[in-house]
């Protein structure tokens, strides 16, 4: 791999946001996420080389050590922020449509719902391989899911719960969603929820995790 390409895995995969950046303590006083980046660009590499060298597989590697409990939230938020820092030089590649995305994700927690550390990780993975993602918030009403969807409406949308109260919710969204456009997908997360839970809801998919919830999303595109 092109060695830049190297050291932007790398600043992902061990949370390295920039320059001015003391953590992780082993990279102090190193570039960062983001100046790499922009060196890679400045030398001719293209963004989509970036993302597909460099960043997904970066964010997939975190996903899995996350799911294999080898690293924790902090440590995931630390890669996603790099990750975010890198994302920022390829978004105008991204609006121009040099680089295309896998699809569209809208991603909110559910109405009367106001926790959103697990749903915001989601949404950072979820971009980091390479999704669009529409984040809606917390306490999103039904009908805002509805409309965005109208918006766009090859998405894919993901709701997120973290209370029993409010897990139940979720039921009336994918019903709405479902009668507006049967062929839509949705997929549910959060603590309190089971894969049973999900299916008796009428989801389509239950993401345990971010990584879980990217390779299903992945498998819907495939
Ligand atoms: Co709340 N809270 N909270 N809280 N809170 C819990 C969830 C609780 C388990 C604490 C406890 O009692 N032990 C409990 C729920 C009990 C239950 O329902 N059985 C609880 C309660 C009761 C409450 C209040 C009712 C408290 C009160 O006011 N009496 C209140 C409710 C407010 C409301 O929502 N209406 C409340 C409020 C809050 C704060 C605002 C103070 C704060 C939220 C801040 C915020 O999110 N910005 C808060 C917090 C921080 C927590 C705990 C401590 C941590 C939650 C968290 O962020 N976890 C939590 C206890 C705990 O979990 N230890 C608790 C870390 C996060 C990374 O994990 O969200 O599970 P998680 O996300 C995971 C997966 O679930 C998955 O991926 C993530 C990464 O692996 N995932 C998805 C999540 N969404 C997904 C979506 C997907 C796919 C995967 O696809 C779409």
């Amino acid at each position: 791999m092109n060695p830049i390409l190297e050291k932007i895995f790398e600043c992902v995969e061990f949370g390295k946001i920039n320059l001015a950046a003391n953590f992780p303590p082993q990279m102090k006083g190193q570039p960062g996420a983001d100046e790499y980046t922009k060196e890679a660009l400045d030398s001719g590499i293209t963004p989509s080389d970036i993302m597909n060298e460099a960043l997904i597989p970066a964010m997939n590697k975190v996903g899995q050590k996350f799911t294999e409990n080898k690293i924790f939230v902090p440590q995931m938020l630390l890669s996603a922020k790099a990750m975010n820092a890198a994302m920022e030089h390829l978004k105008p590649f991204f609006k121009s449509g040099e680089v295309k995305r896998k699809g569209t994700f809208i991603l909110g927690t559910v109405f009367g719902d106001l926790h959103d550390i697990g749903k915001n990780l989601v949404g950072m993975m979820v971009e980091g391989a390479g999704w669009e993602v529409i984040d809606l918030g917390i306490d999103v009403k039904t009908e805002k899911f509805v409309e965005t969807l109208q918006q766009h409406p090859n998405a894919i949308v993901g709701i997120s719960a973290l209370l029993t109260t409010t897990m139940v919710n979720m039921e009336p969204v994918i019903k709405a969603i479902k009668e507006m456009s049967p062929a839509t997908k949705v997929i549910v997360g959060g603590a309190p929820l089971s894969q049973e839970f999900a299916s008796s809801i009428g989801a389509d998919g239950y993401g345990k995790d971010p990584q879980a919830s990217i390779q299903w999303l992945d498998s819907v595109v495939a």
